[in-house]
């Protein structure tokens, strides 16, 4: 298994492809994008990850990664495209189902077709159902091998956990999940565990449900510390000294392309037991009203109010704007049409386009944001604002999302 293709070069794909290319394997990479396709052909990169530019720019100078618009027969073809979902929390897999029928005539017996993308629970056997139909002449069942693989990397630390994160292997039959085994224990230094296909998709979905009901439990805490006037962040730090006790960080809200999608795969799967994780999900997503409130409640008390927003990414100290709660926060005050609305964002030079059509609302330095503020609103907590001089926020009504001035 030495020559491979993979369909989608995002956030996971590229990192996976370029990894495998400085390994040794022969490499193509396939996108839909063409500017994408032009920009890792030169050695570039489109995605901020620390050093994938360094190791694009070698693959494709070493020859071993090629990419382009179409597949090409390979022994392992790996599927890391994205699963949004639609209006009304209902997954997408129109792209993985996209990929599936692009990869389908180069697919031939004692191959392997990994699925990396996080999926709803039957997914891996629709795939086999599409291929078979793409392919009458090729038993599918018995001669490809089919597996789900999810990854589980921390966005900004990607290149080192593809390698020592345990993977879970789900194959749709045993043999398959042998043959995906086999393929990962050449680049992978953590436990390589296997499973059916069902439980494999379930198991990501868990990971990251489990993640955003916790979330939601801090958030709730906050929203209850608000109205029993305690310091949430005292609270947790008090709660947490318990030998088995770990409370997580509240925040404006749940942000990212995974936490705050994920948990619909299940709910929508089983809406009558996934209880809890729906109502999760509607506390995350209530959060931002929360801060909304109450940041109008504070400006109510200014005739013509400047709100400093300090931080826009999803989480602290990236540059990604993905379902950021606290763009949402924003976008809300300036439909309110309340204030001027201060935008300080460290990682980016230029509001994002939807940002941008609002009506007051700028970008400007740290500096500026606090000097002109009325009121000052922690949204992110960037490694930039822990080091503000108090002093500068003496005479400002701080509104803290991320207990940051604990
Ligand atoms: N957040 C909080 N409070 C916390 C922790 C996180 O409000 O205590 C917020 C963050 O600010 C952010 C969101 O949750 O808005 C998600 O952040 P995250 O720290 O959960 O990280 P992600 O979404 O970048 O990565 C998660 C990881 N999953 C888990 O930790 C279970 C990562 O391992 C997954 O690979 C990734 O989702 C994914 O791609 O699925």
């Amino acid at each position: 298994m030495q020559t491979v293709c993979v369909m989608g070069l995002g956030y996971v794909g590229l990192p996976t492809a370029s990894l495998l290319a400085n390994r040794g394997f022969k490499v193509h990479g396939v996108d839909v994008n063409q500017k994408i396709v032009d920009l890792i052909s030169r050695g570039e990169v489109h995605i901020q990850e620390p050093d994938l530019d360094v190791l694009v720019r070698a693959a494709v100078n070493s020859g071993n990664l090629t990419v382009g618009l179409e597949p090409i027969s390979t022994d392992v073809f790996i599927i890391a495209v994205p699963t949004p979902f639609k209006d009304n929390h209902v997954p997408d897999i129109s792209y993985i189902e996209a990929a599936t029928k692009a990869l389908a005539p180069y697919v031939e017996p004692g191959n392997l077709v990994i699925l990396e993308s996080t999926s709803p629970v039957g997914t891996t056997e629709k795939m086999s159902a599409w291929l078979q139909e793409l392919r009458p002449e090729l038993d599918v069942q018995g001669s490809v091998y089919l597996a789900h693989c999810p990854e589980r990397v921390l966005p900004g630390q990607t290149l080192k956990e593809l390698v020592v994160n345990d993977r879970v292997i789900g194959g749709l039959n045993p043999v398959s999940a042998e043959k995906a085994t086999q393929f990962y224990r050449q680049f992978v230094t953590g436990e390589i565990v296997c499973t059916n296909a069902r439980t494999a998709e379930l198991a990501k979905l868990a990971e990251n449900s489990f993640r955003d009901v916790n979330i939601a439990f801090a958030n709730e805490l906050s929203m209850i510390c608000d109205r029993l006037d305690i310091n949430v962040w005292e609270l947790i730090e008090l709660a947490n000294r318990h030998p088995r006790v770990n409370i997580l960080q509240p925040g404006p809200g749940v942000g990212g392309h995974c936490i705050a999608v994920d948990p619909w795969f299940i709910v929508d799967a089983a809406p009558q037991e996934a209880r809890l994780i729906r109502t999760a999900r509607e506390g995350n997503d209530s959060k931002i009203d929360f801060v909304v409130a109450k940041v109008k409640e504070a400006a109510a008390k200014f005739e013509n109010p400047k709100i400093a927003c300090l931080g826009l990414s999803y989480k602290a100290n990236i540059d990604d704007l993905r379902e950021s709660p606290a763009v949402l926060v924003i976008e809300k005050l300036a439909s309110e049409g309340i204030a001027d609305i201060l935008v300080v964002e460290p990682y980016i030079e230029k509001l994002p386009p939807r940002l941008q059509e609002l009506q007051r609302v700028q970008l400007v330095s740290l500096k500026m944001g606090i000097n002109d503020a009325d009121i000052v609103l922690f949204l992110v907590g960037h490694r930039e604002f822990k080091n503000i001089n108090p002093k500068s926020l003496e005479y400002k009504v701080l509104v803290d999302t991320v207990g940051i001035l604990r």
